[in-house]
């Protein structure tokens, strides 16, 4: 295959590219003179970078590519769109048919009584119209004191100064001045990084009732809402043991919180099911979606709300709004995305072949040295490294060294892992076949075993005391 087609030497890009461009969560200086990896095009589950490598894109971009990479059906969508209508808006008395009909489909694909879609750019947007919408959905139930929104440390559901305060990210807080005021904390469901010696069932009971702890000591009549994704994601794909979604359910049945299921990874078939909420057995009243919807080729997000929820909503003027709300490219784009869902079976695709073939050789990682745990639900997974499975124990060095060494070793041996922390993920596209699943395990092990050594040379291996 040719590598490099029309495009400028990488040395020059990537001087281009640390001159100008900011990269996010990122520090741009060391990155800058190290040489950003620049990619060019994309096909299935490979990336092709401007020197002609192949990567092996383990992580769907960032979650987002289900479909995988080079679907000409969802260009030709776009480029139909934008002859018939590029742009226009829903906020004064129009509508236009992309908007209509992905409403309608997500409504029919939604659990429940899902059925009335707020449109966003992508998740960010989205969960700032969430705390909007349910502080304003209280206050015209009558009450105006429930404004709490209730999440979990380490969670992650967005970066603006919303849905950054929504978040759990201590990294984020620290920046700029978050979280914003009634957004209260509580403890993660991480059972191997913080569950003792409890079971992991009695564990997630425990986690789940620190939300009825905040409840009563806010006060049931102020706390409006509780958000968690059904798998922490950007957290490290923190799986929570079963126990854990069905008393939270409970608990917000039983006080009358508002449940908002962030499913902008776990939606659209992550999971092994349309939704998370469906694989854990959760009854939201409000979902965030984006990523999937579209499978990244184009930015949309937005909220799923129930019928009580819209009913209230519906006699509210709600001072709410993006540009690109609903915009008719990307929903004409997110329209062909499901379309292509449905038609070629994608779900059942990650149910009944995909996940269980990763599953088996995921589950096997756990006989590298430094692998202690191994979780995966459809196809999203992480392992969890460290220096004793024993014990669990952390390293002793700083949390995501190792788990940094860990990464750059994949990426030179082009398989695209994210590490959070010292936990690696993936979350590969839902097309991946048997084929890219063995070559997909072929550049991890190999990564596994040089990592394990490099840690050790490194003279990382140690437990923190
Ligand atoms: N909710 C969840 C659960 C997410 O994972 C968002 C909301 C925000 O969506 P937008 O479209 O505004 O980015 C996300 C995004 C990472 C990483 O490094 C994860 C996300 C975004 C960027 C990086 O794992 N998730």
């Amino acid at each position: 295959m040719s590598a490099i087609t029309n495009h400028m030497p990488t040395e020059e890009l990537q001087r281009l590219d640390a001159a100008h461009h900011m990269h996010p969560f990122s520090a741009n200086g060391p990155l800058g003179r190290k040489g950003a990896r620049v990619i060019t095009r994309a096909k299935g589950v490979y990336l092709t970078d401007s020197e002609g490598e192949q990567i092996l894109d383990a992580m769907s971009g960032l979650w987002c590519v289900n479909i995988g990479y080079g679907r000409d059906e969802l260009a030709e969508a776009a480029a139909r769109q934008m002859k018939e209508l590029p742009y226009y808006n829903t906020f004064f008395q129009t509508t236009h048919v992309p908007a209509i009909a992905l409403a309608d489909k997500l409504a029919q694909l939604a659990p429940g009584d899902l059925n009335h879609v707020f449109f966003a750019a992508g998740g960010s947007e989205a969960n700032d119209t969430n705390i909007r919408m349910v502080r304003t959905y209280w206050e015209a139930k009558g009450k105006p004191d429930k404004k709490v929104i209730i999440s979990r440390k380490n969670a992650y559901h967005g970066s603006s100064m919303g849905s950054a305060s929504l978040g759990g990210m201590a990294a984020m807080h620290a920046q700029g001045g978050l979280p914003i005021p009634d957004v209260h904390h509580i403890n993660q469901p991480n059972w191997w990084a913080e569950g003792g010696d409890m079971t992991p069932e009695e564990f997630g009971l425990a986690r789940a009732r620190e939300l009825e702890e905040a409840i009563l000591e806010l006060g049931e009549d102020r706390v409006a809402a509780f958000i968690g994704e059904p798998i922490q994601g950007a957290g490290g794909v923190i799986i929570p043991p079963e126990t854990y979604w069905p008393e939270i359910q409970r608990i917000c049945d039983k006080y009358e919180i508002l449940l908002i299921a962030d499913e902008v990874i776990c939606g659209f078939g992550r999971t092994g099911n349309w939704f998370g909420s469906e694989t854990f057995g959760i009854r939201p009243d409000i979902m965030t979606v984006a990523k999937g919807l579209s499978s990244g080729y184009a930015p949309i997000g937005g909220s799923i709300v129930s019928d009580e929820v819209a009913a209230v909503m519906a006699e509210v003027e709600f001072s709410h709004g993006y540009t690109y709300s609903g915009h008719p490219v990307a929903a004409a784009v997110a329209l062909e995305n499901l379309r292509l869902m449905e038609e070629e079976h994608m779900v059942d695709h990650v149910r009944d072949t995909a996940a269980p073939l990763v599953k088996e050789k995921w589950k096997k990682l756990t006989e590298h040295e430094m692998v202690g745990e191994a979780v995966i639900t459809g196809l999203m997974a992480s392992i969890a490294l460290t220096p004793d499975k024993a014990s669990r124990a952390k390293f002793a060095t700083a949390p995501g060294t190792v788990g940094g060494v860990c990464r750059d070793i994949c990426f030179a041996n082009n398989v695209i892992m994210r590490h959070v922390g010292d936990r690696l993920v993936i979350a590969p596209p839902l097309t991946l076949t048997p084929a890219d699943i063995d070559e997909m395990f072929v550049r991890i092990n190999r990564s596994l075993e040089q990592a394990t050594a490099a840690v050790k040379e490194k003279g990382l291996m140690q437990a923190a005391s």
